[in-house]
């Protein structure tokens, strides 16, 4: 079964995906996804110029040999482009095999080893009445686990707040906390850490007053603390039993985690701007998070995801994949047959995708009381219909930015 064809689809439905289609010779086709938001034509890029010439007239069924071929031949290695485009070929191929064999991926990655996928959804509001609103609203969809992010006063917008906090779904409205911030140029919001270390654990109260000590709570920093500020930030949310603190301090720097760690025991998650097992190392062999937030899309696909997972379950570190809407149902249902399939399976992060997208992106993944499941279509269960895709041609779309109130640029 040889790769015969290889098309890189560019589509705007509700925002832009980058999908990656393989036809085998034999017909068979697997999708995989492509996309990074804010930098899509890059790895359109990387993709069509570099890695299409390669694949043409490969063994199909080589998904670990091609991975490597891909990675080891760039000499250039790691690197959200690079890895996202890896990620695409691996996730395609997956699709593939599992097609070939007539079972849904998950069967291939060992079956499943659970009955679905906990899934968390993003409540937002300026506003406590406003975020109490969209707490319900998230109850009412199912949502047995959810973020909150609330807007600081004195801050004209943050990051996590979305521009219609009512959630919609998909009954013609679509929800989705930054694409109001989204435009052709990065669009500036403002940022102050006092304020937003002082407020947050009063929204915290208020929403655990409001719905109990039972709900699974999360709350996203975004990278936008130094690790002292994470550690005060980790210890006064501690009463209020956070399910994690995700990206409490920028990325890049695994030792401040190891001062959070010493202060805090709220739950700290980190990863979805990593895309190596090389980015864990450190933090996984000294503990210093208890969940993975990498997405399949920018984490060089299963293969290398399930990589990270398998170290991190020798730690108790759980999974809780990157999932808001810029990954796109392809990616989306790729974390999930993963999900299913590995024992350390944390929780699915889920924004539901808008009306349009669904409708380029067939599905066939299940949301049930709060539980997500691939289905059990052979392969990923995603179809790309190529008439809807062509609707929608690619926008610019830069993401957001941060200042402080004197000026300096700070992480968004
Ligand atoms: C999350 C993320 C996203 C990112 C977005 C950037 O927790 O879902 O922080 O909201 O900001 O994916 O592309
Ligand atoms: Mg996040």
């Amino acid at each position: 079964m040889k790769i015969d064809k290889a098309e890189v689809i560019v589509t705007s439905p509700d925002r832009n995906f980058v999908t990656l289609k393989l036809t085998t010779d034999d017909g068979l086709t697997g999708l995989g996804d492509a996309t990074l938001n804010g930098r899509e034509l890059a790895v359109v890029a990387y993709l069509t110029e570099h890695v299409v010439p390669l694949l043409i007239g490969l063994d199909a069924h080589r998904i670990e040999d091609t991975w490597q071929f891909l990675y080891r031949s760039a000499y250039w290695r790691r690197g959200p482009v690079t890895m996202a485009a890896i990620a695409a070929v691996d996730v395609a191929l997956w699709d593939i095999k599992a097609k070939a064999a007539g079972m849904p991926l998950y069967q291939l990655l060992g079956g499943a080893s659970r009955t679905g996928l906990l899934a968390y959804g993003h409540a937002s509001g300026k506003s406590n009445n406003e975020l109490f609103d969209s707490v319900r609203e998230h109850q009412e969809k199912g949502f047995q686990a959810i973020r909150i992010q609330a807007g600081v006063p004195g801050l004209k917008s943050i990051y996590g707040i979305a521009s219609n906090a009512t959630f919609k779904g998909n009954d013609g409205v679509r929800y989705d906390h930054e694409p109001a911030q989204r435009g052709a140029y990065p669009a500036e919001e403002d940022w102050d850490t006092r304020s937003y270390l002082r407020h947050v654990p009063t929204v915290f109260e208020a929403v655990r007053n409001e719905f109990g000590s039972e709900l699974p709570l999360l709350h996203d920093g975004h990278h936008r603390m130094t690790p002292i500020q994470a550690a005060q930030l980790g210890k006064s949310l501690e009463p209020f039993d956070l399910f994690w603190l995700e990206d409490c301090t920028p990325a890049e720097n695994p030792e401040a985690l190891r001062l959070v760690r010493q202060h805090t025991t709220t739950p700290l998650a980190i990863g979805e701007v990593f895309n190596s097992i090389w980015d864990y190392q450190q933090i996984i062999r000294e503990q210093l998070i208890d969940y993975v937030r990498s997405a399949v899309t920018h984490t060089g696909g299963i293969t290398h995801l399930k990589k990270v997972l398998e170290y991190a379950s020798q730690y108790q570190i759980k999974s809780g994949m990157h999932g808001p809407t810029d990954i796109s149902p392809v990616g989306m249902a790729a974390a999930m047959h993963l999900g299913l399939a590995i024992h350390n399976f944390g929780i699915q992060e889920y924004m539901q995708h808008g009306e349009k997208t669904n409708r380029v992106f067939e599905q066939s993944y299940t949301w049930d009381n709060g539980m997500l499941h691939p289905g059990d279509q052979p392969g990923l269960g995603v179809e790309l219909n190529q008439d809807e895709a062509g609707k929608y041609p690619y926008e610019k779309a830069y993401l957001p930015y941060n200042r402080l109130s004197d000026g300096t640029v700070h992480d968004w």
